[in-house]
């Protein structure tokens, strides 16, 4: 039975309402990266990052997703092997649509961490600095974010999927971000088909056999269809 993985990005909740990074007035338009996604941006100024998380902690909380989640919701209910989606999003838009084999290897709004005994816990829709760890007590309290210069999660995993892979499909990610853009080279080497499906040309579109350009929620039912005829 094939193995297919998918990497997400912010592309396929655009149409779900939430903000990507590097489009027209995007998240990194508004805000410096180093400001807000990065540990030193947090430790010099953890009211600003804080602030930013909860305010799209809100925004991903009344959001819906969109027919591209639904269609990777259906792929992994009716296809035979194994669907793995590997996202970088921090929204729950997948888990929402019903996908249930979901890694978040750039960490979850709706989740906390302790900075001091790595406690994780279900994020309060508003987090402020020094919120106390419900297991530590500390006030060290962050939001679950892997930030750049952070290791991003469940990296071991994410590898072994790829290198089982027959299928690697990339939906919605510019291929700015390393370790996650050079995902398509790890699965081309252990001979995975690779598929992009983005509005555009990704920086590593090269890297992919097959193209399919639009929006996510056109292009990713009709590829699901038809890897479920
Ligand atoms: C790491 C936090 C080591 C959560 C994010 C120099 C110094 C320090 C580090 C580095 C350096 N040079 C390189 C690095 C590594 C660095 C990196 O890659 N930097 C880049 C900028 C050069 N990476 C890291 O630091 C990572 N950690 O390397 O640790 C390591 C590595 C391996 C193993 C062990 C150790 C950590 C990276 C994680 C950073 N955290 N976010 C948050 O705030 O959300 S990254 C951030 O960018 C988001 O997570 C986001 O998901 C991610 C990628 O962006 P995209 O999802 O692709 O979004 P983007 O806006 O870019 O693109 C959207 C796309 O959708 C576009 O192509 C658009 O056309 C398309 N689209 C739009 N609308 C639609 C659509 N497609 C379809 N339909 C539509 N409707």
């Amino acid at each position: 039975m094939s193995k297919i993985v998918i990497l997400t990005g912010a592309g396929i909740s655009a149409e779900s309402g939430l903000g990507t990074f590097r489009d027209e007035g995007g998240l990194w338009a508004q805000h410096r990266i180093e400001d807000v996604a990065t540990p030193e941006g947090f430790a010099r100024n953890p009211n600003l990052v804080v602030d930013f998380y909860n305010a799209r902690r809100a925004q991903a909380a009344e959001a819906s997703p969109n027919a591209a989640h639904d269609a990777l919701a259906r792929l992994e209910r009716h296809h035979k092997g194994e669907v793995l989606i590997v996202t970088q999003n921090v929204d729950d838009l997948h888990e929402k649509a019903g996908s249930q084999n979901v890694v978040h290897m750039h960490g979850a709004l709706n989740s906390a961490l302790c900075a001091r005994c790595e406690n994780r816990w279900p994020a309060p829709l508003r987090m402020a600095p020094g919120d106390a760890c419900p297991s530590c007590a500390a006030p060290s309290a962050r939001p679950d974010i892997v930030w750049f210069g952070e290791i991003p999660y469940q990296m071991e995993r994410i590898e072994a999927a790829l290198s089982r892979a027959n299928i690697f499909a990339a939906v919605g990610t510019s291929g700015n971000v390393y370790p996650a853009a050079g995902f398509v080279q790890l699965a081309r080497m252990t001979g995975a088909r690779t598929v992009e499906l983005n509005l555009e040309p990704s920086v590593t579109v090269s890297d992919f056999e097959e193209t399919h350009f639009g929006k996510a929620s056109e292009t990713v039912p009709k590829w699901v269809d038809n890897l479920l005829r």
